[in-house]
């Protein structure tokens, strides 16, 4: 038996725990690792259940032209026709003609050694990820105002030590569980948590003050709230002059945002926007009275409720804005941080399987990154693709005159996770080649051509970025079961069939020794980082360069400088536009979606895991709503928008509004549903609202059986 500290296979939390296995696999505590304290939600406690699981795939399939069917195969036969296809299709239609679609979940070194095998060995600048659907418009909110994106510019433990908590669509008691007792520890010690939600969530129970804005409204709400900062004269002068930059702008731009129009707009009474603008300017002092004249810190908190949105982008700038006029971006125990969702959400979104970035979160249009990069790669930075789509508009090309005929996916369950589904779903259908390298027949993976049976978390080494960006080493716990390979053999084995000028390797520690090469000099730089000093020190916060003595990591950010050439912060002036799709007369509901405690993303892994609870999808809705529609708890209703319909029972509920219905997506169904509008900036799809018409549903009858009419 061996028993080895690791990290979970789920979110971005990435919480500590111990394996223990060798046949069975077990999971306890790992009570030292500072992030989790030992603490685990079900989720991670239930991890090892896909292990020896009949759910796992352990052979090629290959789909068979004749029937249609599966047929089991070997890894040459698998490989060999992957790569003639890939040949075939580039020879006539150009590099371009095949795609890699990513995922957050993935390593840093299966993140890195992707975008390597697509620009180096494929040559084909066709390579995006999931983490569009997930915190690209933090990110580049973050870039534009910080200089520099890292989800959370400080430990996390650095919430409990703050004075007023603002979590704007952040579900962290159900996201992330064991980082909701930092919200406990802080009202403890007489701290304030704030939480904006349309839901009231297990975490707004939490909270000091509960505020329920309309689905896609936060920019607006951040307008009034700095409306009225300005108003009061509570905003930073001396910190604005000295760290920042563009307030000006800004503060006209406030000027009509007064609490009432933001009334109209929100839903939110103004009141309690003048409420909320008071607290935030308050001398509220967590854990004693502190300096009398001393203004409280302020930590504002983004997550997907504010972000997956066709105005994300600026809804993330807005209240950046409101964090920089408080004065309290790269104070101790204060500013803006993104809590980023997917277990790699951080470091996958640095190495290069984004369309327009190089290794170490460098710009591929940047010559001296493609440079750099290509040194390391050893070849001509000339042969170097350009930048190329963003997740959703590769998602759309495919199978088109000049899209991509084949696409390999490594890490994502495209058609349930993806917007408007059911034309993605026929996107793909268009494709020459699909290849799905999964663990479980995920259903992406049951529609393509070639399935590639690949390592699960226990069975391979690798590092992982948590949202604090503190990097961290998952260790290998047990054997693989024969017959499955490593994403890194995959491209590895690929790369070599392909006649690739590159070698790949396929030991992690080695493509990690590589990838600090690459990042060095970058603004996300893992070059003074190893293995072993993440093993001695609980993990290494990047950036971390390496030097003459070894360089501590930087757990906090922007104490000195912000990321900018100047070290100053940019305020943004942004407008309030409003969700791509609102309520009208045929569609009268705003419809929003997110997650349940019990199940992971698309469900794929989860939903195969005995001890979770896998009720399918329900339309949670407020009691008013339910009344009016004449349905009641548990009995099926249909959600309709622009793109398509689904039936699951109603969840009656006081704690959503009433204007408004939540259904989770990990399950199908509601993703064929949703809005493909997206963030001009970031290019992230709208998860978070559209409109739609609810409905008790039809009653199911035998096909050929007409509804009969019953008289009044
Ligand atoms: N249990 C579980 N945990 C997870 C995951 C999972 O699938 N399951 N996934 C991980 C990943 S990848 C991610 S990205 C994170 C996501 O973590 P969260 O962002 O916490 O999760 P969501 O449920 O998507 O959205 C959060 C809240 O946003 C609210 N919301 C909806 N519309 C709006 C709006 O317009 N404004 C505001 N202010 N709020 C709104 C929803 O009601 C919801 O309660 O979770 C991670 N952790
Ligand atoms: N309506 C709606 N849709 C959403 C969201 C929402 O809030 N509402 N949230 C969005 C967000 S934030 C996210 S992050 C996405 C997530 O959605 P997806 O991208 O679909 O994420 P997962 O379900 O985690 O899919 C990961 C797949 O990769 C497999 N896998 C796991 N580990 C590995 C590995 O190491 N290698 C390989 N090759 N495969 C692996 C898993 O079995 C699974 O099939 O969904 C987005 N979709
Ligand atoms: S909170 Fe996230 S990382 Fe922690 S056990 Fe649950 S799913 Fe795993
Ligand atoms: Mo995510």
């Amino acid at each position: 038996m061996t028993s080895v500290t690791t990290h979970c296979p789920y979110c971005s939390l990435q919480c500590g725990m111990r394996l223990t296995g060798r046949r069975s696999l077990e999971v306890s505590a790992w009570e030292e690792f500072e992030v989790n304290e030992g603490k685990l939600c079900r989720k991670g406690w239930s991890a090892a259940g896909l292990h020896g699981s009949r759910e796992r795939l352990t052979t090629p399939l290959l789909r068979d032209r004749a029937t249609g069917e599966f047929r089991a195969v070997g890894w040459d036969e698998a490989l060999d026709l992957v790569a003639a296809r890939i040949g075939a299709l580039q020879a006539v239609h150009g590099s371009d003609a095949v795609a890699v679609f990513g995922g957050g979940g993935l390593t840093n070194e299966k993140a890195y050694q992707l975008g390597k095998f697509a620009r180096a060995v494929l040559r084909t600048s066709q390579i995006d990820y999931n983490g569009r659907w997930c915190m690209s418009s933090a990110a580049s909110a973050g870039t534009r105002a910080l200089g520099l994106d890292r989800g959370l510019p400080f430990p996390l433990a650095d919430v409990e030590r703050t004075d007023v908590l603002v979590l704007v669509g952040s579900n962290l008691a159900e996201t992330m569980p064991p980082a909701a007792r930092h919200l406990d520890r802080l009202r403890e010690r007489g701290g304030r948590v704030v939480v904006i939600d349309p839901r009231r969530t297990p975490t707004a129970e939490r909270a000091d003050l509960f505020v329920q804005p309309v689905p896609g409204t936060d920019l607006a709400l951040a307008l009034g709230v700095l409306h009225v900062l300005v108003a009061s004269g509570a905003v930073d002068a001396d910190y604005l002059a000295s760290r920042t930059t563009g307030f000006a702008g800004v503060r006209d731009s406030v000027a009509a945002w007064w609490p009432e129009r933001v009334e109209r707009v929100t839903g939110v009474g103004a009141d309690q926007v003048r409420e909320l603008a008071a607290l935030l300017a308050s001398r509220v002092r967590a854990g004693g009275p502190g300096d009398p004249g001393e203004r409280a810190r302020v930590m504002v908190l983004t997550a997907r409720g504010a972000e997956q949105h066709s105005t994300g982008s600026d809804t993330v700038l807005a209240w950046i804005n409101v964090a920089l006029a408080l004065g309290q971006c790269g104070r101790e125990y204060a500013g803006y941080g993104c809590l980023t969702g997917q277990g790699n959400g951080q470091g996958g979104r640095e190495h290069g399987q984004k369309a327009d970035q190089l290794p170490g979160y460098r710009s591929i249009t940047d010559p001296a990154a493609r440079a750099h990069v290509a040194g390391v790669w050893g070849v001509d930075p000339e042969s170097l693709p350009g930048k190329g789509r963003s997740a959703y508009e590769l998602l759309m090309a495919l199978g088109t005159e000049d899209g991509p005929k084949a696409m390999l996916v490594h890490g994502s369950n495209i058609v349930l996770s993806a917007p408007n589904a059911a034309v993605v779903a026929e996107r793909l259908a268009a494709l020459d080649l699909l290849v799905v390298a999964d663990i479980v027949l995920s259903e992406t993976a049951a529609l393509a051509d070639v399935v590639l049976p690949v390592t699960q978390w226990a069975e391979e080494s690798g590092t992982m970025t948590n949202l604090e960006g503190r990097v961290i080493l998952r260790q290998r716990a047990v054997t693989p079961p024969a017959g499955v390979r490593t994403d890194l053999e995959v491209l590895a084995g690929l790369a070599a069939r392909l006649g690739s000028p590159v070698e790949l390797a396929t030991d992690p520690e080695e493509v990690f020794t590589e990838l600090r090469a690459a990042s060095a000099g970058g603004p996300a730089d893992y070059s003074g980082i190893t293995w072993q000093r993440i093993r001695d020190e609980q993990g290494v916060f990047w950036p971390c360069p390496d030097g003459p003595t070894p360089h501590p990591g930087t757990p906090r950010m922007f104490l000195e400088r912000f990321g900018h050439p100047d070290g100053l912060a940019r305020f943004h002036v942004v407008e309030h536009r409003g969700p791509a799709e609102v309520p009208d007369e045929d569609y009268p509901v705003h419809l929003t979606t997110g997650r349940v405690l019990a199940q992971y993303q698309s469900g794929a892994q989860t939903r195969r895991i005995r001890d979770l609870p896998d009720t399918g999808p329900f339309v949670e809705l407020h009691p008013l709503l339910a009344m009016r529609l004449g349905t009641c708890d548990g009995e099926p209703v249909e959600v309709t928008t622009r793109r398509g319909t689904m039936v699951a029972p109603a969840r009656v509920s006081e704690a959503i509004r009433p204007d408004t219905v939540f259904v989770p997506f990990h399950w199908a169904g509601v993703n064929r549903l949703t809005n493909d509008a997206l963030d001009p900036a970031s290019r992230m799809p709208e998860f978070k609202a559209c409109a739609a018409r609810v409905a008790v549903a039809p009653a199911v009858l035998p096909s050929g059986v007409e509804p009969v009419e019953v008289p009044a």
